[in-house]
C-alpha cells in the first residue's frame, strides 16, 4: 500500500482588478522561486489558519489588504530527491485596500489576464491559468525535476469545490 506523501502547507495569492482584467503578479527577489513572476504567498504558520496565512503573506509581500479572497485551487508539487512535498493552496482575491509596494521579498507588477508572462513563471502556471480565466476550480499534481524548470508527470482537473 502507498503511503501519504510527508508534506508542508503554502499558499498562494493573486489579487484580481477586474475591472481592467488584470492580476498583481510579484518578482521574486530572493528564496526560493527566485527570479520568477508569481502570486504572493508563503509557508502556513502554526497559529494561524490557511487562508489567515494567505490573507499575511499578502499583506507583507505586496503592501494589499485583502478584503475578499476565495480558494480556487489546490496544487501538489513534488521535486526529485526532496521526500517533502508542496501543499499550495490557490486564492484569487478580488476586492483590497491599499497600494501595492515593492518589499524586500516581491517587486510587485501588474499583467493582463490574457497576456501571462509564463515564460518568467513555474511551468505548472501555464496549465492551470486557463481554469481561473473560466472561473473552474481545480486541483493539480506536479513532478518536477530538481532543476525546478522540468516537469516529468502532471495531473490537472477541474473539481466542484475544495
Ligand atoms: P516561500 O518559500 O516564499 O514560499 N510556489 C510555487 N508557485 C507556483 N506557481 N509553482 C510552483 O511550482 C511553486 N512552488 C512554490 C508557493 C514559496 C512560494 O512559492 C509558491 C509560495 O507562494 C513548483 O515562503
Amino acid at each position: 500500500e502507498q503511503q501519504a506523501m510527508a508534506h508542508r502547507l503554502y499558499t498562494l495569492v493573486f489579487p484580481m482588478d477586474e475591472q481592467n482584467g488584470r492580476v498583481l503578479l510579484g518578482m521574486k527577489k530572493r528564496g526560493f522561486g527566485r527570479d520568477k513572476l508569481n502570486g504572493f504567498g508563503g509557508k502556513v504558520e502554526v497559529n494561524e489558519t490557511i487562508a489567515e496565512g494567505a490573507a499575511r503573506e499578502l499583506a507583507e509581500e505586496s503592501g494589499l489588504e485583502a478584503k475578499s479572497m476565495k480558494q480556487c485551487g489546490l496544487l501538489m508539487f513534488y521535486f526529485e530527491n526532496d521526500p517533502v512535498a508542496m501543499e499550495v493552496h490557490v486564492f484569487l482575491v478580488h476586492k483590497y485596500e491599499g497600494t501595492a509596494v515593492e518589499s524586500d521579498e516581491m517587486r510587485p507588477q501588474w499583467f493582463g489576464i490574457h497576456d501571462m508572462p509564463f515564460k518568467q513563471m513555474w511551468a505548472d502556471d501555464s496549465l492551470w491559468w486557463p481554469y481561473v480565466l473560466k472561473e473552474q476550480k481545480f486541483v493539480g499534481q506536479f513532478w518536477f525535476k530538481a532543476d525546478q524548470v522540468t516537469v516529468t508527470r502532471e495531473k490537472l482537473s477541474a473539481v466542484d469545490s475544495l
